[in-house]
Formats: C-alpha cells, structure tokens, sequence
C-alpha cells in the first residue's frame, strides 16, 4: 500500500482550468473530506463545491474519481479540475496535504503507472519526451510510442528469441528427443531474419535521431555565393549580414525553424577559401567541422560566376562526407549564367533573390525519406544502446551455433533477451521460463 499523493498537473501561471490530481489508497477518502460528498461514481463528472477546514468554499471545481485499477498510475485517483491560476490550485493542494498526503516529487505518478504495470518503461519514456516534443513529427512518434508499439515490437521480437531459446535447451538436455535433423541450420536462419530487422531498427533510429531534436543542416561554400542570402531567406528574416565583400561571415550562426513540421537546426557558416587571415581561418574551420556533423549539407555555387578552383576543392571536400547527404546548388540564378559545374552533374537551381522553392521541395523530400514514419523508433539512447546490446549478443550467439555449442548460444541468446527486455521493464527471470516453457512443449 503506498501513501497519497498529490500535485497540481497543469503548467504554472493563468489559464482558465488548473488540475490537482491525487494518487493512492486514501485518494477517495481525502476528496469525500474536502468536497462534503460522500456517494462518488466512477470516471463521472462531479460539480462540487472544496472547502476549507472551517467550512469556508475554496471554489466550485469538476471531481472525478477513478477507481483503482482504472487510472493513470493504477491507484486510486481523484482529479480535481479548478478555477485556473495557481492560487486556487494551490489552495486545495494545501488542503489536501492536511487530509493526509503528500506532496508528489517530479515524475511520482508516471513512476507509479510503472511500478504497477500500467505503462513499461518505454511509455513511461515517451510521456516526459512528449511533454518536452520540439516539433509536430516528434509528438507523432512519441505518441505511437506511448501507445505501446515499440513495447510490441520488443516483446515480438523476445516471443522469437524465447522459442529459439527453447529450442536450444531442448537440444542440450534432451539430446535424444526426435527433433529436425537440419535444426541448427533452421534456428540459424530465424535468428539472423531477426537480426537484420532488428539492425535495420537501430540504423534507422540513428538516421532519424533528428525527428526527436532537430536535423543538423549546413550550408557551406566559398565566399560571396549567398549563404548567408539563403539563411535569411529560409528564416524569411535579416538575421545574417549580406554583403558584397567577399568574407562578411567569420563565424557560424545557428538558428532553429520549421520545414514540413520537422525542427531543422540550420547553419550559415564562413566562406571556405585559402586565407592568410588568422580570425577568418578559424571561421573557415569551423565551417569544415560543422559540415562534417551535419545531416544534411546544402553546397552553395554562384552560378553567375566562372568556375574556379575553389569551387573545384568544395566539390572534393564533398566527396571526403559521402556518408552525409548532400544538396548541390546554383544561386544566383536570375543572372546570367556563367559556371560549367551543372555540366556532368545534378544541381538544383535557385536564387535567394526571388525563390528558392526547388530548394524546399527538396529538404522536405529528404527529410520526409529519412524519417519514413511507420517504422519503428528508439528514441533514447538508452534504447538505442539497449537494441545494441541485443544485436551485439545475437551476433555473439551466431558464431556459438555456427561451431554447435548450443549452451554457449543460449547464453548469448538469454543475454540479448535481458538486453531487450531493460527498453520495456526490468528482466524478469522467471516470467521467461513461463514462457519459454508454455510455448514449448516439451511433454515431461
Ligand atoms: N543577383 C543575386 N545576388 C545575390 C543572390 N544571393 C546573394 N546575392 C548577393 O551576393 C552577395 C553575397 O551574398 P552573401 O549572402 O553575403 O554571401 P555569403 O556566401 O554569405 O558570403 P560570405 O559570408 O562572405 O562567405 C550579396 O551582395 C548578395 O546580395 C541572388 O540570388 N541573386
Ligand atoms: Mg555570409
């Protein structure tokens, strides 16, 4: 049994409604005290009056009461939906806390949904991440998250290790049982299905971390092409200087927005050229390394210009990511044209001057492959750790079946099922064994 507690649920600061919601065995009680009512019904709306210990109205609110095991922590809970501002609220949390409970600590009730199994640990995850979600595409996620899929795919994906696991143990214990002559070759073949899924999984996790905390793009090139011009553009704000003089940006400068409702984190950074210049040397590396952390790296070329060798080492430093996704651009389209460099290659074309539409289609394309939306997503690197760790034993369990020592491949295998399980709940030895052994028959 575990003590009541109670907080206000609503953000700080005016608004019309503010919720205290209180949790635990004496939840119903301590609201029959405060509201004077006596005969609550389940998840019904109660217009109520909350009074003070000398009988005085703290306010009129909405009661509801949910009964255990029916709530969000799994307790009994009483939400109170006051009159809003904080003054109200904290009035009758006071009250509350005379009537017997305590103050909740950050996160109490979500780690009560936890402990009583009403969410795993994934959900539980994904409630703190929504609260804090910094674009529309990551709330999207988070919510297929809290709705249990990625719970799903854990415990599938345990369900295929188990029966493999299963059939191992039989294997060493029950050697003269009448199983499959090619049975190695048959668990061989599941578990590395299972390991390419659970690979392509992690892969893509790490690809669209971005989803979660924006998508690093910067737009590097040599001087006076208009990067700082495309910056602005895309803000549709003067945030960066523009000149003519070739060098006006020393620094990188970082700004957040919107692109199709994912947060891309975009950077203008220094012209890349040869300087002899000790401040704008430094500037120029800066570009380089902040190039080389990005997910997306918009080159920009002057089209209005003759090629040079500038230009030429940009398109070699390009070569040096191919791992980084890269956008080629010609700005300054609504000038004459005087580069060669679309010659043997694909270019978009815009000018920050009038439209550069091509250029948003285009990020909205990438960012819209790169976060292919139904797959699913480890959006923690605790999550991401814990699938590696998976895989990494999986690879370990291979080798073990490969060489037929089958204890050795059940270790691993119940290794990377622990692994897995710690994304959801806490590994728990003995519900495996159930369930191995339930799935199994093993008639003895
Ligand atoms: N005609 C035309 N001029 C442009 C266009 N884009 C930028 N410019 C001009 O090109 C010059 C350089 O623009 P910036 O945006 O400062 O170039 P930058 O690449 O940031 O230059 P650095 O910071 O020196 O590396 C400015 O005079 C801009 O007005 C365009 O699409 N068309
Ligand atoms: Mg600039």
């Amino acid at each position: 049994m575990r003590d009541s507690i109670v907080a206000i649920a609503t953000a700080p600061g005016q608004g019309s409604i503010a919720i205290v919601r209180l949790s635990g065995v004496d939840a119903l009680q301590i609201a029959q005290k405060i509201t004077q009512y006596h005969t609550f019904k389940p998840r019904y709306a109660h217009l109520l009056s909350l009074y003070a210990d000398d009988n005085t109205t703290l306010d009129e609110a909405i009661v509801i009461y949910f009964k255990s095991p029916h709530s969000f922590t799994g307790e009994d809970v009483v939400e109170f939906q006051c009159h809003g501002g904080v003054i109200v609220a904290r009035s009758v949390v006071s009250r509350v806390l005379d009537l017997g409970a305590r103050l909740a600590t950050a996160g109490e009730f979500t780690k009560r949904a936890y402990l009583l199994n009403r969410i795993d640990l994934s959900q539980a995850e994904s409630i703190a991440n929504l609260i804090n979600a910094k674009s529309e595409n990551a709330a999207k996620v988070l919510v297929r998250q809290l709705k249990g899929s990625l719970g799903n795919f854990v415990n599938s994906s345990k369900d295929q290790l188990l029966e493999l696991l299963a059939y191992s143990e039989v294997n060493i214990d029950y050697a003269e049982e009448d199983l499959p002559l090619d049975i190695v070759a048959q668990m061989s073949k599941r578990l590395s299905t299972l390991q390419q899924h659970l690979q392509k999984t992690v892969q893509s996790s790490k690809r669209r971390e971005g989803v979660m905390n924006g998508f690093k793009v910067s737009i590097i090139g040599k001087p006076n092409v208009g990067k700082s011009s495309l910056l602005n553009a895309l803000l549709d704000y003067n945030r960066a200087i523009v000149s003519t003089v070739a060098g006006t940006t020393r620094d990188t400068i970082e700004e957040e927005l919107y692109i199709k409702g994912y947060l891309v984190r975009i950077i203008d950074t220094a012209g890349i050229r040869d300087s002899s210049d000790e401040i704008e040397s430094i500037g120029i590396q800066r570009s380089i390394e902040s190039a080389r952390e990005s997910d997306i790296i918009i080159a920009l070329f002057d089209a209005s210009s003759p090629t040079d060798d500038n230009d030429k080492e940009i398109i070699e430093f390009l070569k040096s990511l191919d791992e980084t996704i890269t956008i080629k651009v010609l700005n300054k389209s609504d000038l004459a044209k005087q580069t060669d460099l679309d010659q043997n290659s694909n270019f978009l074309n815009i000018s920050c001057k009038h439209n550069i539409s091509a250029l948003i289609d285009k990020l909205e394309q990438i960012l819209d492959d790169q976060t292919c939306s139904d797959e699913t997503m480890l959006v923690s690197l605790r999550q991401v750790s814990a699938m590696q760790k998976a895989t990494d034993e999986i690879d370990l369990a291979q080798k073990q079946l490969e060489h037929g020592e089958l204890e050795l491949f059940s270790f691993h295998i119940h290794a990377a099922i622990e692994a897995m399980s710690s994304i959801t709940k806490q590994f728990d030895n003995d519900e495996m064994l159930d369930k191995m052994f339930s799935n199994f028959c093993l008639g003895k």
